[in-house]
C-alpha cells in the first residue's frame, strides 16, 4: 500500500527544506512543483518561459500546466512505495486534479501536514535565502509579499478541502529544522503503523 504526504504551508515555511529529510527517511518519491519548474526554466523549455512570467511577480503558475507536470511525473514512477508532495496542490482544482489522478492509481492521499510559521519570520527567511540562491522571487520584498497573498487567496483553501476528509495535521513550523523534522516524523509515524495494521 502507498503512503502519499502532502507537505503544506505558507512559501518559506520549510516545505523544501524538511522534504530533502523525509524523503531519505521515508524512501518516499519526492515531487516538488517549484523544483520542476525551475528545472523547465533553467533548460529554457516553452514551459519553462511562461512558468517564470508568474513566478518573477509572485503569482501562481496556471492549473494546467502543474497539474500536467504531477500527472507525468505519477506516470514515470510506477514502483514508487509513495509520493511526498511539495509545494503541490496549491489550489482547489489542483487538490481535485490530484485525488482523480490518484484514484485512477487505486491509492489516495494519507495525509497533508500543514506547517504553521507567522508571516514576519517568513518574510525573513525568504529575504534571508534570497542573499545567496540565486532566486529572482526571493530577492525582492514586494514578490515575496505577493507570493503569501496568493497563498491567502488561492492556497490556504486547499486544507479546507482535505480537512473534509480529517486528513490535516498542523505542525508548528518555527524553531529548529531538527525540531520540526521530529514533530512532522511524530505525525507520519503514527499514520504508518496505522495504514499498515
Ligand atoms: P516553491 O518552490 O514551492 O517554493 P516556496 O513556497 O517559496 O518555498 P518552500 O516553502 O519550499 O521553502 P522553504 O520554506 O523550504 O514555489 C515557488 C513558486 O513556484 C511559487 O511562488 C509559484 O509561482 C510557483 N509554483 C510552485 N508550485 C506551484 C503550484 N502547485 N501551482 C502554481 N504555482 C506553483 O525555505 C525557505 C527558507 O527558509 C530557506 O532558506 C530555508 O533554509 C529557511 N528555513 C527553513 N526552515 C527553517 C527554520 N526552521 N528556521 C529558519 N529558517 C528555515
Amino acid at each position: 500500500m502507498m503512503f502519499n504526504l502532502i507537505l503544506f504551508g505558507p512559501p518559506g515555511s520549510g516545505k523544501g527544506t524538511q522534504s530533502e529529510n523525509l524523503i531519505s527517511r521515508y524512501g518516499l518519491k519526492h515531487l516538488s512543483t517549484g523544483d520542476l519548474l525551475r528545472s523547465e526554466i533553467a533548460r529554457q523549455t516553452p514551459l519553462g518561459l511562461e512558468a517564470k512570467n508568474f513566478m518573477d511577480k509572485g503569482q501562481l503558475v496556471p492549473d494546467e500546466v502543474v497539474i500536467g507536470m504531477i500527472s507525468s511525473a505519477l506516470d514515470q514512477n510506477p514502483q514508487s512505495k509513495g509520493f511526498l508532495f511539495d509545494g503541490f496542490p496549491r489550489t482547489s482544482a489542483q487538490a481535485e486534479a490530484l485525488d482523480k489522478l490518484l484514484e485512477l492509481k487505486h491509492t489516495s492521499i494519507s495525509v497533508m501536514l500543514a506547517l504553521d510559521v507567522s508571516e514576519e519570520e517568513l518574510v525573513k527567511r525568504l529575504l534571508k535565502r534570497g542573499e545567496t540562491s540565486g532566486r529572482s522571487d526571493d530577492t525582492n520584498e514586494q514578490v515575496i509579499r505577493a507570493r503569501i497573498t496568493e497563498y491567502h487567496n488561492k492556497t490556504a483553501a486547499v486544507a479546507d478541502y482535505y480537512r473534509k476528509f480529517d486528513k490535516v495535521r498542523m505542525v508548528k513550523g518555527e524553531g529548529t529544522i531538527d525540531d520540526i523534522f521530529n514533530s512532522l516524523c511524530q505525525e507520519i509515524d503514527k499514520r504508518m503503523v496505522h495504514q499498515i495494521s
